[in-house]
């Protein structure tokens, strides 16, 4: 079978300089760097860049966009960066720190419409608690309900994301697994009565890991409730969101993935969101697209009916002999 074109990009904010508790990262680099780097990378279609800290001008990322070749994955609104946003956003009972967090969306939605971006990302981190007895949860749920419902009603055309994390920066996320994610999207929906072509989940590979979900379940769940879903690639040991290399763990999660992915017609970027730290950037990048885009062509060599025909007839050892055979080719 011919295997699609996979649509490879880069959060291009790890192409600079990144930190954690203890150290600094690699170099600064501007924009304009991180869009060059990505151009020279072997495999790699376009970028997902956050707003508003690397977007700048709509026109000049635009037209360096032409220039390189490069495609917009999506654009991130990040609301978890400014001070008021750090104990949470979207959640929050102060109606002013949420509507600040609606606006940075609104924001980024209005630059994607300006470059071109086919949709809007948001993974609200800050929102959760770390202590019990420290939220209402009746409370912050219902208006972290209304924030995306404000945020989805404003240019629907421009679909939003969101995407979900167990723990991180927050103890406990508010959104912290696909299915809570749904439930909230659920509950937008009916609040706005907006299409239910606007708001999706973001399906982060070690994010799904990290909140013990099979990713491949995770994309089937978002299948099967009819909501959009956009995928980031990447993997970690499921103790920690480490952003390592895609299959460099979790090797056969990781073909599942991809295969519910081609079973699905999947035809959004795949998005790595992936952190190099103390490995050279460019070889980082080009094993992770190796891994990605190899996996990719595999699961399209497989015939998949007959696979999904082994599971209706429930012949689990089968599977697992073609699985051996054709996917870890034992
Ligand atoms: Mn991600």
């Amino acid at each position: 079978m011919d295997t699609p074109p996979l649509r490879h990009a880069v959060i291009t904010a790890f192409l600079g300089q990144t930190r954690d508790r203890f150290s600094e990262y690699q170099q600064p680099t501007d924009l304009r760097q991180r869009l060059e780097l990505v151009a020279g990378l072997e495999g790699y279609t376009g970028v997902e860049v956050v707003y508003p800290y690397e977007t700048g001008d709509a026109d000049q990322t635009a037209a360096w966009m032409r220039e390189l070749g490069l495609e917009f994955a999506a654009i991130n609104a990040n609301i978890k960066k400014e001070e008021r946003f750090v104990p949470g956003a979207l959640s929050r009972p102060k109606r002013d720190i949420r509507d600040s967090a609606v606006e940075i969306i609104r924001g980024a939605k209005d630059f994607a419409e300006a470059v071109g971006a086919p949709h809007v990302t948001v993974c609200p981190l800050a929102d959760g608690y770390d202590q019990l007895f420290q939220v209402d949860y009746p409370a912050v749920w219902s208006h972290a309900v209304d924030a995306v419902a404000a945020a989805a009603a404003y240019k629907p055309e421009v679909p939003l994301f969101l995407e979900y994390k167990f723990s991180e920066t927050r103890v406990h996320c508010l959104l912290d697994t696909c299915a809570t994610t749904l439930l909230l999207i659920e509950q937008a929906r009916r609040r706005t009565g907006v299409d239910a072509s606007c708001l999706g989940v973001t399906i982060d590979f070690g994010h799904a890991m990290y909140a013990q979900e099979n990713p491949a379940r995770s994309i089937a769940m978002c299948e099967q409730a009819g909501v959009p879903y956009y995928l980031h690639t990447n993997d970690n040991d499921a103790r920690f969101d480490w952003d390592l290399i895609g299959a460099s763990r979790h090797f056969l999660h990781y073909a599942e993935f991809l295969f519910y992915a081609a079973e699905y017609g999947y035809d959004r970027c795949f998005t790595t969101d992936a952190s190099p730290r103390v490995f050279d950037i460019a070889g980082f990048f080009t094993r992770h697209h190796e891994a990605t885009a190899g996996l990719w062509r595999l699961i399209h060599s497989l015939d998949r009916k007959k696979y999904r025909r082994l599971m209706a007839e429930e012949n689990a050892i089968e599977l697992m002999r073609l699985v051996n055979a054709e996917v870890y080719r034992l």
